[in-house]
């Protein structure tokens, strides 16, 4: 047959195309994922960022079913994320077990005291230790490895990290490099070895290294390629901790870079892996799910399968890439969730604020009040903004508030769809400055700038406010905003406002950063918002 014939499709092909969708859907970055000697329970730890709490903790007892089991650092002011820019904040964790005892290693990027750190608890469930910062750690995705003496005791701690090489011979040419850790201390000790620079020549950003130990063979795993479209997962082994590291020849672990652009998932790389009480090697890794070319969903954490060939990790035999029928796992819809805040009760794990703990937020009778007197301005770039708010989990779901919206002159206070600091939509109820009347608009914020798509002028009520329901739903690449008036006497809520705005306005690619769509109610100066019930639908 002449080579420039085309191929006819292949219809089995087509219908059996490896299908792959996240194991913890939304904003769950650079997944480390770990299991103690002796349990079942596997726990995982995710980046967050400027948000707060910081680090994410899951578990599970099957890989592929998580619960979310709150933070690492959740006592308000353990970790100084004042000034911290969107997308810095705690960077890319390691999570692992040794000398009896849990660790967490981070790093935080910006803001006025950066530097990596470590936590340590005796339960993964809490309580963590405060941060320690580690002197003299150097770059960012620290990792830790627990090696074992010749007696046996495996009580020799490395700590690896990842920096920009000094001076590089190519722009993003980074080093991974590893030092003995004392664990009483938490200082580093001992000669430091540069063990790695990539695998492909030329590649950028050697990060999220992880160390596995299997059969004699110290396995380095780790990305390169910038943790977009060229990501990728790529492996090394040595006969020892300090190495030589020899490449693996077989070429990257796992990449989806070779799929197109038009992949359902792109960006797959920073995989870390855990043997599980059968023998059973997963990995974990990131990948970006895209509609229209837009993310909004941030980096979501997937599972795959790692076989051994050789005495070297094979991702997903057979298949090569991410796919849910390798690991058993089918499209879940993530769960409905109702909060009623009233009846003075708190926020669950759930939620998140900007930069620090959301003091500015008191449960109260009525529900949960934001009060602007104690917050930033929405868009502070230092701050902890009065925004409160929960991951989206699904292209397709719908966040409803229900509020009394209590603007004082100049402020306002709604709903936020938010990407960054520079990227939100918005539906509000505004006051002007000169105290009279209230309006409430639906916005499109884009490079910093608002853009009004719909506004109405909008009765106030006794209590000087409004009571509203206040609604955003992603349809894949658009969100519908609705505004809808709460009735006092009880009838149904009236529409007041509605508008359609594109998903790529709140999108990575849009707005860079490397989180995912974090929605929720604020209060944006003057005045105050009273979040009566957050619903949260998948559909
Ligand atoms: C993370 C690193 C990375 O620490 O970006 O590009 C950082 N890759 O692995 C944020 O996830």
């Amino acid at each position: 047959m002449p080579a420039d014939v085309p191929l006819a499709a292949d219809p089995t092909t087509a219908s059996a195309r490896p299908r792959a969708t996240p194991v913890l859907p939304g904003f769950h970055p650079d997944p480390s994922v770990c299991r103690a000697p002796g349990d079942d329970v596997v726990w995982l730890a995710t980046s967050t960022f400027e948000y707060w709490p910081s680090v994410a903790l899951s578990s599970s007892s099957d890989l592929l079913t998580w619960e979310a089991r709150g933070s690492v650092v959740t006592r308000p002011g353990a970790l100084d994320l004042a000034g911290v820019p969107d997308s810095g904040g705690a960077y890319a964790p390691t999570l692992r077990h040794g000398l009896g005892r849990w660790w967490l290693v981070s790093t935080v990027v910006g803001g006025d005291r950066p530097g990596s750190f470590a936590c340590t608890a005796d339960d993964p469930a809490g309580p963590w230790s405060d941060p320690v910062v580690v002197e003299g750690a150097e770059g960012i995705d620290p990792a830790l490895f627990f090696e074992a003496r010749p007696g046996g005791r495996r009580d020799r701690v490395w700590w690896l990290g990842t920096r920009l090489r000094d001076p590089g011979s190519y722009e993003g040419e980074t080093e991974i490099w590893l030092r003995e850790l004392d664990p009483d201390t938490l200082r580093l000790t001992g000669p430091e070895h540069v063990v790695w620079t990539a695998a492909q020549r030329g590649a950028v950003w050697s990060e999220g290294p992880h160390l596995v130990e299997r059969d004699g063979w110290f396995h380095l795993v780790t990305a390169e390629g910038g943790t977009e479209r060229a990501h990728a997962v790529v492996a090394a082994r040595s006969r020892a901790v300090t190495g030589p590291y020899e490449v693996d020849p077989r070429g990257p672990l796992l990449t989806h870079r070779h799929l197109g652009q038009g992949h359902p998932v792109v960006a797959v790389g920073h995989a870390d892996l855990v043997e599980l009480p059968d023998g059973e090697w997963r990995a974990t890794v990131l990948g970006m799910r895209p509609v229209g070319g837009h993310t909004v969903l941030g980096r979501e954490t997937f599972l795959a399968r790692v076989t051994w060939e050789d005495d070297r990790p094979v991702v997903n035999a057979g298949v090569g890439q991410l796919d849910d029928a390798v690991v058993g796992h089918g499209p879940r819809v993530p769960e409905a969730r109702v909060d009623d805040l009233r009846g003075s009760r708190p926020l669950d794990a759930a939620w998140l604020s900007v930069r620090g703990a959301p003091s500015f937020a008191v449960p109260g009778s009525d529900g949960l009040v934001l009060d602007g007197a104690g917050a930033a301005r929405l868009h502070d770039p230092t701050g902890v903004p009065g925004f409160v708010g929960a991951r989206q989990r699904d292209h397709h779901e719908t966040l409803e508030l229900a509020v009394t919206a209590r603007p004082g002159p100049g402020g306002a206070a709604g709903l936020v769809v938010r990407q960054s600091g520079a990227a939100d939509l918005r539906v509000e109820v505004v006051r002007g400055l000169d105290g009279d009347g209230l309006r409430v608009r639906i916005v499109a914020r884009e490079t910093g700038v608002d853009r009004e798509i719909a506004g109405a002028t909008v009765e106030e009520t006794g209590s000087g406010g409004v009571e509203m329901l206040l609604r955003a739903s992603c349809r894949g690449d658009a969100y519908d905003l609705v505004a809808l008036v709460v009735d006092p006497a009880g009838g149904p809520p009236a529409e007041l406002l509605r508008a359609r705005a594109e998903a790529r306005v709140v999108s990575t690619e849009t707005a860079g950063g490397f989180v995912g769509v974090v929605w929720g109610a604020a209060v944006d100066g003057p005045g105050q918002l009273v979040l009566h019930r957050a619903s949260r639908t998948v559909g």
